[in-house]
């Protein structure tokens, strides 16, 4: 009952920004503010997958996938991220989950992957402590809509990128730079986010799974030198683990507090206790590891692979950053919910994608994942990012994760090597070496 996925997220595919009713999100502000992203590109018509969702549910089911990870456009659904409700939006997503269901493929839903609604925004965003009741809200009314066909719900993506690039190195929306005390803030806004939304979803149907998807590369020294060692465990301790630590432990990790000085983030008075309740699951985001040593970071491991993201390709990497988590809390079932490779790909004479980079890239993780898996870590699922090839964020359509392409001049699909390959892994549950 291992649960082979494929991942994407609503502004990365969906298109359709501003059809049927649905309100701005940051990251269409972002998009179409010149010289945000690379050649200009946005993720107005993306996938086209608002409309064409048949097709790619096809498509899923030609690849034998037992689940589906995607996320909810907030403001596809509440057009100002409160109050007045879009039915045209709540269509959208029941018609999707319909379909997926008929198809047989579980539905796994992410609330919030980054599009965060702009009217929010400008009420404050993620800084405006006010504004996380409107996430509990949010996260409500789509599991009473859904609830009764979605089982597992994750209330955030890889908030820390949402903190760090979105207020701290400004290359994500909402675009806002240097403003430490912010970041700091909104990581702990976020985790307070998180903390309302999960009882929100067991009030509707406790038996409904509630998590949250983290994304956790290992930090690794490189020496067994103690100088490289503490160095790289202060990455891990004071960055690496923001999210995990509060969540798992019910506090920040003591270095954290150190590292953030002046930048100390206002807790209120049951702030540690809403944030690390029970969860039902953990989802980790993982492609690479950071290497460190009492130098800094190493920008090029010698002898290393490096993908089209500038990511150092280190599976065993993966094994290790999954003992060491499980080793150090007491978690809840494990879900890899995003993980996969970007590589420049070339359409053969014979019209096929022969993406063996990637191909070997997914290999080689599945097994990491698997020997993890044998060490004791109790990992239930893996999502493969993407399903499609998407928008990438501020690298636009330059990237290339799916494991099926997408020509954005005609929207035709077509499934690479790698998506042939993990066919087979689905359907023999076994992966060749
Ligand atoms: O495309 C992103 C995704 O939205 C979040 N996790 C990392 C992926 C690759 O960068």
């Amino acid at each position: 009952d291992f649960l082979w996925g494929a991942a994407t997220a609503a502004y990365q595919i969906e298109g359709a920004w501003n059809e049927d009713g649905k309100g701005e999100s940051i990251w269409d502000r972002f998009c179409h503010t010149p010289g945000k992203i690379t050649n200009a590109d946005t993720g107005d018509v993306a996938c086209d997958h608002y409309h064409r969702y048949p097709e790619d549910i096809a498509l899923m089911r030609q690849l034998g996938l037992k689940a589906y990870r995607f996320s909810i456009s907030w403001p596809r659904v509440l057009p100002a991220g409160f109050g007045r409700v879009n039915p045209a939006g709540l269509d959208f997503y029941d018609r999707l989950v319909d379909a997926l269901l008929a198809a047989n493929i579980e539905p796994f839903i992410t609330l919030h992957h980054w599009d965060f609604p702009q009217v929010l925004h400008e009420r404050g965003g993620w800084i405006n402590r006010d504004n996380l009741p409107y996430f509990a809200d949010y996260t409500a009314l789509m599991v009473k809509r859904l609830g009764d066909r979605v089982r597992r719900w994750a209330t955030l993506n890889e908030p820390r990128d949402i903190a760090d690039a979105g207020y701290g190195s400004g290359e994500h929306a909402p675009g806002i730079k240097d403003d430490w005390k912010s970041v700091r803030q909104v990581i702990h806004n976020l985790l307070v986010a998180h903390g309302l939304a999960i009882p929100a979803i067991r009030a509707i149907n406790p038996a409904l799974e509630a998590g949250i998807v983290l994304d956790v590369w290992g930090v690794e020294p490189t020496s067994d030198d103690p100088a490289d060692i503490t160095a790289a465990d202060l990455v891990w301790n004071s960055q690496r683990i923001d999210f995990l630590h509060p969540i798992f432990q019910g506090c920040y990790h003591p270095s954290r507090i150190d590292a953030d000085g002046d930048n100390l983030p206002e807790i209120k008075a049951g702030d540690m206790a809403l944030i690390s309740q029970k969860l039902d699951f953990l989802g980790i985001n993982s492609y690479s590891r950071t290497q460190v040593g009492a130098q800094g970071i190493t920008s090029q491991v010698p002898g290393a692979e490096y993908t089209d993201m500038g990511w150092e390709v280190c599976a065993p990497a993966f094994r290790r950053m999954l003992n060491r988590i499980n080793n150090d809390y007491t978690l809840p079932p494990i879900y890899i919910t995003e993980n996969g490779a970007a590589f420049p790909d070339v359409v053969s004479k014979d019209g096929k994608i022969h993406d063996d980079r990637r191909l070997d890239y997914l290999r080689q993780h599945f097994t990491q994942v698997r020997l993890a898996m044998q060490d004791g870590v109790d990992v239930r699922g893996f999502f493969v990012w993407s399903l499609l090839d998407n928008f990438e964020w501020g690298h636009g359509n330059t990237k290339r994760f799916g494991i099926i392409r997408v020509d954005y001049d005609t929207q035709k699909r077509t499934i690479k090597d790698s998506g042939e390959w993990y066919s087979r892994v689905i359907s023999s549950n076994s992966v060749d070496r």
